[in-house]
């Protein structure tokens, strides 16, 4: 049974159980997954965070291939929440509540869900503004062909003690724009913003950001300042120590939950080859180290060498030294204190390594039903657009069960954005050098002055968000869905 939640359908929540008479479904004593706060260290000192707690006390959900999530979805945070499953494509609309007119889920209240999960490596998180505070979670599906190895996940996040909404606030963003007409404010977590003072309508960081054209070579990164960077809760200055056999061959699942941080994942010495992008796989490819935009993930295999020892992982920002990472060591290998600057600054990323990917499993070979050409764009008051749209202000893309779609992704702007598309894995097919197999992702990166065609093959009706997770970009206005009949 497929129960769409709706704001009414499920205010009554846990407020409702107590009733004579009722008998509580077996769900009802452990929720599939609680959302709640929880308490971190970062820096040496306390933060209240959120986090996404399944049945067995762990950090979101880890199943295996043909396994469904079945059951409810309690709220114990202080706030409402728009859930999002990302990466799930075997989820209809309805399941999260990540579309247009989804609503909040209320404090105290539970959704149910019920779908098989998709194998690969996921993540659930917030769609608003609280997903900076850590509301995210890993979400792994072992795949049937999974080789029988260690795995280790590594979640990513960029950690401020100020609050999105100051975060908001000092990027300098103007509430005059077209926000407040659709009534979709809480789809992005705007509807906080209502009480802004308008008086701090300023460029922010974002001055000297005049027009730039295709092709250009201008690019900005890391508009947020951040306090750390974290694996797993922890930086680099009290990194997580995992154990690791000699010679062992060992699967790093790594999702990037930063909101507004690109990384590059540096596995140092070890021998190392990905296999899988966002949770499909890839035609396996080694490089000295992998890009990896907001929402994305990247499935390593690494080769601890047999003499043992102690080994970083290290994930390192974009375009800056600040880093962070875990150990994997052997048993008894001396583990050393590591530096939390590189000793140079990053790339950008771009569409480099994603050029040289290829898909396992391509898109059947056929022709598209519709094009899209979709301007990515920025203006001042750090409104952020698709062509020329923040949204809300636009109609959304139409489109028909059983059409493929390509979506052409050109930069305008200066900042890359990793854009996203709900409930499918789209295929890229072009970065700019002719068609070729590339990647099957849901997160695609477009640099600035670059174009970019994904393809999907639209499957399910619903509405599908698609946007840029950058969540400062999302939340001014890069969004839009792409609406299946
Ligand atoms: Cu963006």
């Amino acid at each position: 049974m497929l129960i769409r939640p709706t704001r009414r359908s499920f205010l009554a929540g846990a407020a409702a159980l107590p009733l004579a008479g009722l008998a509580r479904p077996s769900w009802a004593a452990t929720p599939a997954l609680t959302i709640a706060s929880r308490q971190i260290e970062v820096l040496g000192k306390a933060a209240t965070v959120y986090g996404f707690t399944g049945a067995d006390g762990k950090a979101g959900i880890s199943a295996k291939a043909g396994d469904r999530l079945t059951g409810a979805v309690l709220n114990s945070s202080d706030g409402g929440v728009i859930t999002h499953w990302h990466g799930q494509v075997m989820a209809a609309e309805g399941q999260d509540r990540a579309y247009s007119g989804g609503g909040e889920l209320a404090v105290g209240a539970q959704d149910i869900v019920d779908f098989e999960l998709t194998p690969g490596t996921h993540w659930m998180h917030s769609h608003q503004l609280t997903e900076q505070r850590m509301m995210a979670a890993p979400m792994i599906t072992r795949e049937a062909d999974a080789e029988d190895i260690q795995e280790v996940v590594l979640m990513l996040h960029d950690f401020a003690f100020r609050t999105p909404e100051e975060i908001l606030a000092e990027l300098g963003v103007s509430m005059m724009h077209g926000h407040g007409a659709t009534g979709n404010e809480a789809d992005t977590g705007m509807g906080a913003m209502a009480g802004m003072d308008h008086s701090q309508m300023t460029m922010g960081g974002m001055s000297g950001m005049a027009g730039m054209g295709m092709g250009g070579m201008m690019t900005h990164a890391n508009d947020v300042k951040y306090d750390a960077y974290l694996v797993n809760d922890r930086s680099l200055a009290d990194p997580e120590l995992v154990q690791v056999d000699k010679g062992a061959r060992v699967r790093l699942r790594i999702i990037n939950g930063g909101t507004a941080t690109a990384f590059w994942i540096d596995p140092g010495m070890l021998e190392s080859v990905v296999i899988a992008t966002d949770g499909s796989p890839c035609q396996p490819l080694s490089a000295p180290a992998y890009p990896i935009a907001q929402g994305q993930r990247l499935d390593l295999i690494v080769t601890i060498p047999a003499e043992g020892g102690a080994f970083p992982i290290f994930a390192q920002v974009e375009a800056m030294p600040n880093r962070t990472g875990i150990i994997l060591a052997t048993a008894g290998a001396e583990v050393g204190k590591q530096a939390e600057m590189a000793e140079a600054a990053s790339a950008y990323v771009d569409s480099s390594f994603d050029a040289r990917l290829l898909a396992v499993n391509s898109l059947p070979d056929r022709p598209s039903t519709q094009m899209q050409h979709l301007m990515l764009g920025e203006e001042p008051g750090y409104r952020f657009t698709i062509n020329g749209a923040a949204h809300g202000e636009a109609a959304p893309i139409a489109a028909k069960t059983g059409d493929r779609l390509e979506l052409m992704f050109m930069n305008m702007g200066m900042m890359m954005h990793p854009m996203h598309l709900h409930g499918h894995h789209f295929q890229i097919v072009d970065v700019g050098n002719g068609r070729f197999n590339g990647p099957r992702r849901d997160v695609v990166a477009v640099a600035p002055g670059s174009m970019v065609t994904v393809a999907v093959d639209l499957d399910k009706p619903g509405s599908w968000f698609l946007h840029c997770h950058h969540l400062y970009h999302m939340a001014t206005g890069m969004m839009t869905e792409v609406l299946v009949s």
